[in-house]
Order: C-alpha cells, then sequence, then structure tokens
C-alpha cells in the first residue's frame, strides 16, 4: 500500500518524466524515431522501475492518469524532436492492457494531437502480444482506429508472449520489435540467430517491419544488416535520455 500511495501523489506531483531512445533505419543509417520510456524519481526510494510501478498502475487503475500523461507529455514534446532532428521522425509510446481495453485511448491521442499541434503520423503504439489474448474483435476495432488516424502499431517484445499468428493475420499491426533476449547473444547462439531470422522473414513476408531491441555491439549490428532486419535501437547508439540532453545530440545517422 505504501507505494500505491507514493504512486498516487507522483501523479499529483507530476514526478514522472519521459526518457527517449533513438531508433534507426538499418540500412540508410538515418535515424527514424524514438521509444518513449516512463521514469519515476523518488526523494526517498531514488529511481522506481516502470516494471515495478507499472504493474502497480495496471492493478489500481491508476494507468489511466499515467498513461494519459505520457500520451500528453509525447504530444509535448514531438514538435521539439522533429525540429531539433529535422527528420519526420516516429515517437512510439508503450501502452498498457487496461488503456487497450478502452476507447478513451482513441479519443486521448486524437485529443492531444489536435491540441499539441501534432501529426498522428508522428506516433506509434507499442502493444504486447499478451494483450492480445482476449476481446481480439474489440482490440481489432481499436487498433483500426488508430490506423485510420495515421498512428501506426508496433508489437513490443515480439516472440516471448503468447504467440498466435492469428493475431498477424487479422489485425492492423505495421511493426514487429525482436526481443532484447533474442538479440543478447544473437551471435553466439545459433537458436538465437535462427529465431531472429525467422521472425524478419515472417515479418517481411506479411508487409512488416522489423525493429531489433537492445543492440549493444557493432557485430549484432551487422549480423542484423545481413539478416535484412529493418531498424534498430539500443545501448550501441544511446541509452533513453530525457529530452534536453537527446536535443544536445547529433543524428545525422549510425
Ligand atoms: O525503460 P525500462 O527498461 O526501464 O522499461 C521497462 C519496462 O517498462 C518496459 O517493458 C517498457 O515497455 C515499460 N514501460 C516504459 N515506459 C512505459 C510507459 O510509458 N507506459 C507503459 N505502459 N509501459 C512502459
Ligand atoms: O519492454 P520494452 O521493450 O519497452 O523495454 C525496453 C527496455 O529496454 C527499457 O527499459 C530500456 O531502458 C531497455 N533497453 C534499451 N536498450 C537496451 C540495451 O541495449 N540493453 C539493455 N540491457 N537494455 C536496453
Ligand atoms: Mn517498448
Ligand atoms: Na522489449
Amino acid at each position: 500500500l505504501k507505494l500505491e500511495q507514493k504512486l498516487k501523489s507522483a501523479i499529483e506531483r507530476g514526478a514522472f518524466e519521459l526518457h527517449y531512445q533513438p531508433q534507426f533505419d538499418i540500412k540508410t543509417k538515418r535515424l527514424i524515431g524514438f521509444e518513449a520510456l516512463i521514469r519515476w524519481y523518488d526523494d526517498e526510494q531514488g529511481n522506481i522501475s516502470p516494471v515495478v510501478f507499472i504493474p502497480l498502475a495496471e492493478a489500481t487503475g491508476l494507468i489511466d492518469k499515467i498513461g494519459k500523461w505520457v500520451i500528453t507529455q509525447v504530444c509535448k514534446d514531438i514538435n521539439t524532436l522533429i525540429a531539433h532532428t529535422h527528420a519526420n521522425i516516429r515517437v512510439a509510446i508503450n501502452i498498457s492492457t487496461r488503456q487497450l481495453c478502452n476507447t478513451e485511448l482513441v479519443k486521448t491521442l486524437k485529443e492531444s494531437c489536435e491540441v499539441h499541434q501534432v501529426s498522428p503520423t508522428n506516433i506509434e503504439v507499442e502493444i504486447t502480444e499478451s494483450m492480445l489474448m482476449d476481446d481480439i474483435d474489440e482490440k481489432k476495432q481499436l487498433l483500426q482506429s488508430l490506423q485510420n488516424m495515421g498512428i501506426t502499431v508496433a508489437i513490443d517484445d515480439f516472440g516471448t508472449g503468447y504467440s498466435s499468428f492469428s493475431y498477424l493475420k487479422d489485425l492492423p499491426v505495421n511493426t514487429l520489435k525482436i526481443d532484447r533476449t533474442f538479440i543478447q547473444h544473437v551471435c553466439e547462439q545459433v537458436k538465437d540467430e535462427e529465431i531472429a531470422s525467422g521472425i524478419i522473414a515472417l515479418a517481411h513476408s506479411l508487409q512488416l517491419k522489423t525493429v531489433a531491441e537492445g543492440v549493444e555491439t557493432q557485430e549484432q549490428l551487422s549480423l542484423l544488416a545481413q539478416q535484412s532486419c529493418d531498424c534498430c535501437q539500443g545501448y550501441l547508439f544511446s541509452k533513453p535520455l530525457p529530452l534536453i540532453d537527446i536535443v544536445n545530440i547529433n543524428y545525422d545517422g549510425i
């Protein structure tokens, strides 16, 4: 309960911050966008990971407010990011289970884009496979509404959830993000290499793009380039950084 109280007061005080991790096109080496990742600094406990507080926020319903805050903040930051990078970038927003069960999400995104004069084509949403297990028709409609606005849809942590290929057939999805756990040993473990190339082949045969997550070495990048993976993000290029630091970096390419 203690952490729940802290979380409530953090929401009221606006104690969250967004960090942005750049994503690059592997072929052209150009910056294509950023993933927004929430950060919470607590005076007593220091940084509290979203791995800890997002599930709590989900369970208590506090995610509704946090999710809205993230969307609003991304919309506030997008024009700064575009101006600084001189690129028509997309910013990926992580969406949680509860947000995807509610048509409020579409309304929030639409209103936020209008208020902050952001084009929805500069936004991507990241969802996970486990969010797609039930009420598939409702989710299909919701994702279709987002796609009709111009927002793209990425499947995060692809391959780690309860993968069912049927949703790839039925749902409006644009991108598969290959989970970091497959990338980590992709140069040493033949199985990881085969899984990565399998995901890329599947994605391409369905006209989907692939993003490799957690790329940390030049060797991993070279292998992924050989496998025709489309995009990448990871510590090799940059860790997630606050907006102030992002705008001090030159993103001419990798
Ligand atoms: O950045 P980090 O590795 O600490 O993120 C840990 C997890 O928290 C990731 O699974 C990520 O998807 C999730 N996460 C980060 N930011 C957000 C956010 O704004 N909303 C939601 N729902 N999840 C987030
Ligand atoms: O589940 P999701 O993919 O949204 O989580 C992204 C998480 O991975 C974030 O917490 C981010 O800080 C972390 N991350 C991003 N790049 C790297 C990397 O190259 N190596 C490692 N170990 N973690 C990374
Ligand atoms: Mn993500
Ligand atoms: Na991931």
